[in-house]
């Protein structure tokens, strides 16, 4: 059985807009993403969103939303990524550019999908309605979608 590694992703929405950050280094460098990471051993989830989110935009939340669970697999790779994702708009401070990220706001109708993880372009429609979403996507490469599904999750 593989292993799973589980990871955070946060979405921060302002009346009509979004806020990503250029990821600057590391894994998904150059494309635009929400804010998250690894969730350390000593640590829930949720707790993993708050820390990554501030550490890498600056900006503190006190209630996150779940908006959904996507896993990823990545052809000859072991492990598979579990990414837990959050969203909110509700958010203290101003974003701020981080090491990782430069923090930009985008108008939802201008999302930059083109420049962001290929699966984003499936699942944002579920965000942006309020939708929880559940998906699997086996990746070749970091660009290419080898197949996958997609479907609402139950709200609760
Ligand atoms: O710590 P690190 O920056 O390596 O964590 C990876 C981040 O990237 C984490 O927030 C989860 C997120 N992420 C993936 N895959 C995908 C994806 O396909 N789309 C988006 N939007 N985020 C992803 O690991």
């Amino acid at each position: 059985m593989a292993k799973i590694k589980l990871y955070t992703l946060a979405l921060i929405r302002n009346d009509g807009n979004i806020l990503l950050g250029m990821k600057k280094r590391g894994f998904g460098v150059g494309r635009w993403n929400g804010f998250g990471g690894k969730v350390h051993s000593d640590e829930t989830i949720l707790e993993a969103a708050k820390r990554e989110l501030l550490e890498e935009s600056g900006l503190t939340v006190n209630e996150f939303q779940e908006a959904g669970i996507l896993k990823f697999e990545f052809l000859g790779e072991p492990e598979i990524m579990e990414v837990h994702v959050f969203t909110t708009n509700k958010y203290e401070g101003t974003p701020t550019e981080s090491e990782e990220m430069q923090p930009k706001w985008f108008p939802i109708s201008e999302v930059p999908f083109n420049d962001m993880w290929p699966d984003d372009i499936l699942w944002f429609p579920f965000l942006l309605k309020g939708q929880k979403f559940s998906g699997y996507f086996k990746f070749k490469g970091h660009s290419e979608i080898l197949d996958y599904t997609l479907e609402p999750a139950c709200s609760d």
